[in-house]
């Protein structure tokens, strides 16, 4: 008998994943994430948080931060997450998050944080001017997903490299600390439609809360007029609808319009060209606007509902708070042992 975990993670399935109270959620969020949180709940174990540790890495007022986790909980509610099935908890309340990722940027690498991308796209020109924070944000991310023993994440196509840089640590730590298959090496689950809803006004650019302009993006919050109008304006191009998806190879607009119709009504996007091919956008933008707010709509409104009993929404998130603590907790009191903390 030997207490060496196994080389390779013989835990169980565990899903985890979350969103920023940082603005609005919108149709990106929606589909890139929020879609799939509710499907995978069925299926494994899934803890979905909401990341206000995340948040803070660029300011946020402290009057409003609490209301906006109210807000991304009574997102998730709204879109099927159900609070006896998956443990839903605000990331700062379970300080394990925290402590684990001090633990973690003892083991990442410098020259691996440099290669983040989303780092660069936010900082631009003035990284020096960016909190520390913002820089090692993939870390704390890693030590979100680690603390839970998580093997499946569910995110958009932009948080790819974050999860690859995961993987890195968790390898790292294995093997600094002398414990193999201790960390899982967890999987992005990527796949799907919406995995990256692009911008309203620039098809090169992904949709985005931090995007200035509002009618770049669909909010859950948009009622049906804002929706319709946002749809109406969407940039597009004078051509019909080809046949095919290759067709639209040179077209991001209309590319990024065909697949936000093809993601809300799940429906393959060749079978919406096959529908609307031939047809110009004066005709398609119309019944995608129909589809939108016939999807988009009742999400809004069940978030209103939701809000105007903020102390449910709070009982619910502490409830999960409590739950998360019960797997965090462990990792954590393991991994002080490993490392070999006094407090270990
Ligand atoms: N455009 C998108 N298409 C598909 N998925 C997306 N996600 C974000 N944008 C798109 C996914 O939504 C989840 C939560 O994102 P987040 O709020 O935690 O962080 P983010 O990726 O930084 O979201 P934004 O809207 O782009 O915020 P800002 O503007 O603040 O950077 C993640 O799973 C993400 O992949």
């Amino acid at each position: 008998m030997t207490d060496q975990p196994p080389a390779q993670y013989a835990g169980p399935k565990r899903v985890l994943s979350g969103v920023q109270p940082s603005g609005d959620l919108h149709l990106g969020n929606y589909l890139g994430a929020l879609v799939k949180f509710a499907k995978l709940q069925h299926e494994t174990p899934t803890l979905i948080f909401v990341a206000d540790m995340h948040a803070i890495t660029v300011w946020q007022d402290p009057k409003k931060l609490k209301t906006q986790v109210r807000e991304i909980a009574a997102a998730y509610l709204a879109t099927g997450l159900d609070p006896k099935i998956a443990t839903i908890f605000p990331q700062s309340a379970v300080p394990e998050h925290a402590e684990l990722a001090w633990v973690l940027n003892c083991v990442a690498r410098l020259g691996w944080l440099d290669r983040m991308t989303q780092f660069k796209d936010k900082a631009g020109k003035h990284k020096e001017r960016e909190s520390v924070g913002l820089y090692t944000y993939p870390v704390l991310q890693a030590a979100d997903i680690l603390a839970y023993k998580a093997t499946h994440v569910p995110v958009g196509d932009d948080q790819k490299q974050h999860l690859e840089l995961t993987r890195d640590i968790a390898q790292k730590f294995n093997n600094d600390f002398d414990a193999a298959g201790f960390f899982p090496l967890p999987e992005a689950l990527t796949q799907g439609p919406g995995a990256r809803v692009m911008s309203l006004r620039d098809g090169s650019a992904k949709m985005s809360k931090s995007d200035p302009s509002d009618n770049s993006r669909i909010n859950l919050t948009d009622d049906a007029d804002a929706i319709a109008s946002k749809i109406r304006k969407a940039k597009t191009d004078p051509e019909p609808l080809p046949e095919t998806m290759e067709a639209l190879a040179e077209r991001p607009e209309a590319k990024n319009l065909v697949a936000i119709y093809a993601a809300l009504a799940g429906r393959p996007e060749a079978e919406v060209l096959g529908e609307f091919a031939g047809q110009g956008f004066g005709a398609f933008k119309p019944k995608l606007a129909d589809l939108a707010v016939s999807v988009m709509g009742p999400i809004g409104g069940e978030m209103r509902r939701l809000l105007a009993d903020p102390a449910e929404i709070d009982r619910i998130l502490g409830d999960g708070a409590a739950r998360a603590r019960e797997i965090a907790a462990p990792t954590m009191a393991e991994v002080k042992r490993l490392v070999g903390y006094w407090a270990g």
